[in-house]
Formats: C-alpha cells, sequence, structure tokens
C-alpha cells in the first residue's frame, strides 16, 4: 500500500521548491562535499554513516552494518528506532521524505536527538541523495517495513537528481526488528571515480567504533571475488577509549600496564546551559613524541583546538601540584612545562558538545572556548581522583620520574641550540669600527693584535704594518669565560669579536683551517689589569679554542717596562732584572722612564718596541701557561680582589726569561 499516496499530490508544489535545493547540490557538489574526487565519494558514504552512529550514540541500538556492493553502491544500516516514518506537522510529508529532500534537514525533527552529532557539521543525507544515481530507505518498526526510492532523472530535459519514485510507502512486509537502512549507489556523472576505497571505510569505521564503546560496526565487502564470497570485519570495542590507546600503543612499549580512562560532564556556564561531555584515555610509553588525538562528536579535530588545549593545561597543572606534594619537585625549583609531561604520552580526548565551531586551515580545529573551560575543569577533577587512589599511586610516580628525565633532556637540548644560535649569530656579527683588518690575504703571514683599550689600540693601528697586522682593540674587560656557560660568553661582546675576527670557530666547531690570523698576540698593560685581561683571554682561548694554543699560535706581546736614554744611547727595558743590566750599560746620567701603560708610548715608540717582528719580542703561549691561567682564573675569580691582584701579578707573569722567544 502506498503512504500517504493522495497527501503527497496536494504538496507537490512544495517538493519542486525542495527539488530546487538540491538541483543546487547536482550544480555544485564541491560546495556541499568539497571535491567530486574520491573524497568527495567518501564524504557522501559518511553523511548517511553519521547518521547511524548518532542513532546507537543516543543509546538507540548497538549495531550498524555498513554493505559494499559490486554494483558500486553501498548501504548503511543500523538497529535504532528507524527514521520516523510519519508527516511532519509543518512540512506535511513523511519524515523520510524530508530527510533526504531538504538540504540540511538534519536535527530538525528532534533536535535533542541530534545533540550531539557528527552530522551537525555535514550537509546532510540529501545531499548523498542528490549526486546519487538512486537511493533506498527502508525503515523497520512497527513489525513492519517501510520503503522510499529516490532517482537521478531526466525532467524537462536535465537530470535531476533525488526525485522521489514513490512516496514513502508501508511495504507490508513483516520484519521483528527495528532500524534504518540506506543504500544509495553514487552517480558516475558526478563523481570523477565511485570505487569506494575499502581501507578507507574499514578504517575509519574501526575509529568510529573505538570512540563509541560497545557499538558493534560490520563491514561487508561484497566486491571481492568476483562476487563468490565476501569480506567482513567486524570492530567492537568494550573497553572504548582504553581499546584505543592500548591499539596505538601496539608497537610501544607502555610505561604503565592499562591506560588511565577518566570520564566526566560539565553545564556550560556561558548561559546556553548545553552539557558538555568528556571522555579521556591515556597511557606512557618509550617513545620521546607525543601523540593526542581528539575528537568532538566523533569529528576528529586534526588541528586539536580548545579542548585539546584545556586537556594539556590540566596535565601540566595538575601532574606539577602532584609533583610538588609528592617531593618530586622541590621547593625551588621551576615548574616541569607541559612538554616535558607529554613526551611518550599516547591520548585519546573525545567530547561531545552542541553549536560546534570549526577554525583553522583544514577546518579541524575546535573553536569553542567553552569547551576549553569544560575539558580542563571535568580533567583536573578526574585525575587528582584517580592518583588519589592507592593503587594508582605507582603509575603516579613513573609519570613524574619519566616528566622529570624528559625536562632534564630538554634543558640539555635547549642550551646546546642557543650555542648553535650565538654561534650563527657570530658569523653575521658587524666587526666594523672594530678590527682594523690587513690588507694581506695570507693568514700565515698575518697577525692580530688583541689590544687593550681603545687609546692603545688607536695607537696600535697608527704604528703597525697594516699589510699584515691587524688591530682589535678591547673597549671593557672581556667576560670571564671559566664561570660562564658558553652561551654566555657567546653574549659577550668583546668575545664574539674576538671569535668572529679570528674566523676558526668555537668549541667542537673550531677550526685551525680556517684561522685567519696564524699569530694572536695579546696586548695589555703590564700592570695588574693588564694581568688580569690577559689571563681572562687565555682561559677563553684555553676552554674553547684549545688548539689555537696547542698550535702554537697565541702570543704575549712584551711592551717595555722602561726606558733608559743618554743622549745618543736609548735602551728600552723589559723586566725589573734587565734594569741594573742596562742602567750599568748606559752609564751615569741615563734618565730612565718608567711605562704605566701602552698609552704612554708614541705610534713609533710601540712599533719599534713591540709590533716591529725585527725587534719586539713576543712570548709564545703554551697549553700549559695556558692551563696555568685557566686554574688561576677558576680558583681566584670571586675571592678577595686584592689577593687575586697580587696572586695574577706573582704567578701570571710572561718574562722574556721563561719562556720561548719568538723573534722574527
Ligand atoms: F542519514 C540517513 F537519514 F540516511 C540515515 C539515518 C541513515 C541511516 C542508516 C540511519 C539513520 C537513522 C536515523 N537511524 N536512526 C535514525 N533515527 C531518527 O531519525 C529518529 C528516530 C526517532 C526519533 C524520535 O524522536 O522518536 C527521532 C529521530 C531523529
Amino acid at each position: 500500500m502506498w503512504y500517504n499516496d493522495c497527501m503527497s499530490r496536494e504538496y507537490k508544489a512544495k517538493d519542486i521548491k525542495v527539488l530546487e535545493g538540491l538541483d543546487a547540490v547536482r550544480l555544485r557538489p564541491g560546495m556541499y562535499i568539497g571535491t567530486t574526487g574520491v573524497k568527495g565519494l567518501h564524504h557522501i558514504l559518511w553523511e548517511i554513516v553519521d547518521n547511524a552512529i548518532d542513532e546507537v550514540a543516543n543509546g538507540h541500538g548497538n549495531h550498524i552494518i555498513v554493505t559494499l556492493y559490486e554494483d558500486g553502491s553501498a548501504s548503511v544500516e543500523d538497529n535504532g528506532r528507524g527514521i520516523p516514518v510519519d508527516i511532519h506537522p509543518t512540512l506535511g510529508v513523511s519524515g523520510v521524505e524530508v530527510i533526504f529532500s531538504t538540504l540540511h534537514a538534519g536535527g530538525k525533527f528532534d533536535s535533542d536527538n541530534y545533540a550531539h552529532s557528527g552530522g551537525l557539521h555535514g550537509v546532510g543525507s540529501s545531499v548523498t541523495n542528490a549526486l546519487s544515481e538512486w537511493l533506498i530507505v527502508e525503515v523497520y518498526k512497527n513489525r513492519t517495513t517501510y520503503r522510499m526510492e529516490f532517482e537521478a532523472k531526466m525532467v524537462d530535459g536535465k537530470i535531476k537528481g533525488g526525485v522521489p519514485r514513490y512516496s514513502l510507502m508501508d511495504t507490508g512486509q513483516y520484519v521483528n526488528k527495528r532500524g534504518s537502512f540506506v543504500r544509495f549507489k553514487p552517480d558516475k556523472k558526478i563523481f570523477e571515480t565511485t570505487n569506494f576505497n575499502l581501507e578507507t571505510i574499514s578504517s575509519r569505521l574501526k575509529e568510529l567504533a573505538f570512540l563509541n564503546k560497545g557499538m558493534k560496526v560490520t563491514l561487508i565487502d561484497e566486491r571481492v571475488n568476483m562476487g563468490l564470497s565476501s569480506l567482513k570485519r567486524e570492530y567492537c570495542f568494550e573497553g572504548g577509549l582504553n581499546d584505543f590507546v592500548k591499539y596505538l600503543n601496539e608497537t610501544k612499549s607502555p610505561a604503565h600496564a592499562e591506560p588511565i580512562f577518566l570520564g566526566g560532564k560539565r553545564e556550560d556556564v556561558t548561559g546556553k546551559k548545553d552539557t558538555i561531555y568528556m571522555e579521556v584515555a591515556l597511557q606512557y610509553t618509550d617513545v620521546y613524541t607525543e601523540h593526542i588525538y581528539s575528537y568532538v562528536n566523533n569529528i576528529p579535530t586534526s588541528e586539536g583546538g580548545t579542548h585539546e588545549t584545556g586537556l594539556k593545561r590540566a596535565l601540566t597543572k595538575v601532574l606539577n601540584d602532584l609533583a610538588r606534594k609528592h617531593g618530586a619537585l622541590k621547593e625551588k625549583e621551576a615548574n616541569l612545562q607541559g612538554d616535558d609531561f607529554r613526551e611518550g604520552l599516547t591520548c585519546v580526548l573525545s567530547i561531545r558538545m552542541q553549536n560546534i565551531q570549526f577554525e583553522g586551515q583544514t577546518k579541524t580545529k575546535l573553536g569553542n572556548p567553552e569547551a576549553l573551560d569544560a575539558v580542563s575543569s571535568i580533567f583536573s577533577e578526574k585525575l587528582l581522583e584517580y592518583f588519589e587512589l592507592p593503587e594508582n599511586k605507582a603509575t603516579l610516580d613513573i609519570i613524574l620520574k619519566k616528566a622529570i628525565s624528559a625536562a632534564k633532556v630538554r634543558e640539555a637540548v635547549r642550551k646546546q641550540k642557543e650555542i648553535t644560535r650565538a654561534k650563527n649569530s657570530i658569523e653575521n656579527f658587524n666587526l666594523v669600527g672594530k678590527l682594523s683588518s690587513c690588507t694581506g690575504k695570507k693568514p700565515e703571514f698575518n697577525e692580530l693584535f688583541i689590544v687593550e683599550g681603545d687609546s692603545a689600540g688607536g695607537t696600535a693601528k697608527q704604528a703597525r704594518n697594516r699589510s699584515f697586522q691587524a688591530i682589535l682593540p678591547l673597549r671593557g674587560k672581556p667576560l670571564n669565560a671559566e664561570k660562564k656557560r658558553l652561551d654566555q660568553v657567546l653574549a659577550n661582546e668583546e668575545m664574539r669579536t674576538i671569535i668572529s675576527a679570528l674566523g676558526s670557530g668555537i668549541g667542537e666547531d673550531f677550526n685551525v683551517e680556517n684561522l685567519n690570523y696564524h699569530k694572536v698576540v695579546i696586548l695589555s698593560d703590564a700592570d695588574q689589569d693588564g694581568a688580569h685581561i690577559r689571563a681572562i683571554l687565555l682561559t677563553f682561548f684555553f676552554r674553547y679554542m684549545k688548539d689555537l694554543v696547542n698550535e702554537g699560535h697565541v702570543y704575549i706581546g712584551m711592551p717595555p717596562l722602561y726606558k733608559v736614554a743618554k743622549k745618543d744611547t736609548l735602551e728600552y727595558v723589559y723586566s725589573d732584572k734587565e734594569l741594573d743590566e742596562a742602567k750599568s750599560k748606559v752609564g751615569r746620567g741615563a734618565i730612565i722612564q718608567r711605562y704605566k701603560g701602552l698609552g704612554e708610548m708614541s705610534a713609533e715608540q710601540l712599533w719599534t718596541t713591540t709590533m716591529d717582528p725585527d725587534k719586539r719580542t713576543l712570548v709564545q703561549v703554551s697549553i700549559e701557561d695556558a692551563a696555568r691561567a685557566e686554574k688561576l682564573i677558576s680558583t681566584l675569580m670571586g675571592d678577595a680582589v686584592d689577593l687575586r691582584k697580587t696572586y695574577i701579578i706573582e704567578n701570571a707573569n710572561f718574562a722574556k726569561e721563561d719562556s720561548f722567544v719568538d723573534k722574527r
């Protein structure tokens, strides 16, 4: 018997309007399903599946069967209440007809039942209908089978989609089951391919089975083996999200035997009074990456969003608090970072809520702010409760231990990165105005004078032979490298200038082949401060450019301490020991001038006494010298300044007599 046959004639005018709606779908399918490629093909299947899932998720039925047929069609069946067959009060047609003929019909019947529908964001089963060659609906209820069919057919020389072959009818065929069945054949005229992909469908159905605890999903593929037999896969997980996490961790070693499952709900506080439901399962493993899978109304949110943010914040907060409470973190120690608590974490978060808003590049990021508060509050409360149970204390200890070790590694990595970054910045460091480079291009002949103070630097610049001598004045005191981590040393401008000028890199990256100057001459005043600066520089070279010292590139310039002069004779004296010799050599009436610093010399004098390769004295620094300087600095820095200075003067003297003297 035809269902409401006469009535259906009455609303023909209305039907035309509806069909114009479906025409729009066929005209621009991309607007409704994104693409007419293989993704769009599956999209129209998911529209149907989603509706069946919702019915089961709302507690009506427990089984969904998806079948792929040889003719290219697919069907979805559930054992829920059955799509409404009665006449819609305002639209005047059967529920089935409304659902399949009206765009965005989903939820119009009973918004409560669609409250947590993944289909809400979708375009509805009418789109599937519009893009199918034919679609058949069967509703099983009242011990009978209702049936309605739609098809794409020529109307006035144009193809219309989703045209009813007949109105919903009661076939009178007895059944003792309840539910809905929809079978459709995607239209070859619309889709680039109509070949459903078994693995795509299989893995999504498995995912849906994980997300909906206890729901049985059967997948039948009748296309295999030329129709002689069919493939059947069945998914049903009594453990729900816990089973999901175990499945995801199958190839990893879990840090604790069972995943942690937490669930709860919160009234929304924004005034809409909608409830947000949350379920989460998590388990730590031996891997170093984090794997968080989040869903809203069964829709994967690959880009995360507010719900995920809420979860992460709560996890960090609760675990930091617990770490302090249990003494894993001391009072003065800083909190661990979120990343530390997520190393090796596998987690599935599933929430259900109304009015979901998507954001992001691929519209897979949840935007609802109320989800953040809800998830964060439910998760915090439930996680705390979980760890309060004595039987879960061991798991907590494992997790805290893991996080603390992750933090240590992170800190080490961060330092390394900072060093690398600083190294890179050295390469681009601007030397203009500091280094007066030489014109010669052969490093083996070139000399770099690191000169204490700007004024002495200026004098040295005038004095030098610019063809092979470069001058680098040091303004302030260079940094004591021993007490600092490399990154701090590199933050010091004086140090960076030196590294940059030498060109040979630093630390592990030091390469003597790239050295710009084969003689690096430290030229400081012959006083306490000068000795101090020298010791600091040597310490730096010893620590970070050992090969520079080892290969004999570092020298101490020897400015004279005194000038002994009389008429035509002129002697420069480099030590107190030499002074008497000079006095007797020059004879009575000699004028003795003591140089307090490099700045007291003229350019000519500095050249003659200290820089001219034919007359100067350079003391080559041995690795032992440098080691001694380092020890000196490391043991005495920070101690009483006077004591330090005396010690340096007494022990860090580079006297002509004590060392190998290089005369060029
Ligand atoms: F999408 C679809 F329409 F094609 C479709 C819907 C496909 C499949 C396979 C199943 C379903 C579907 C719809 N299964 N169950 C339902 N349930 C309802 O539509 C329904 C039933 C009863 C009531 C009620 O208030 O009594 C309300 C609704 C929404």
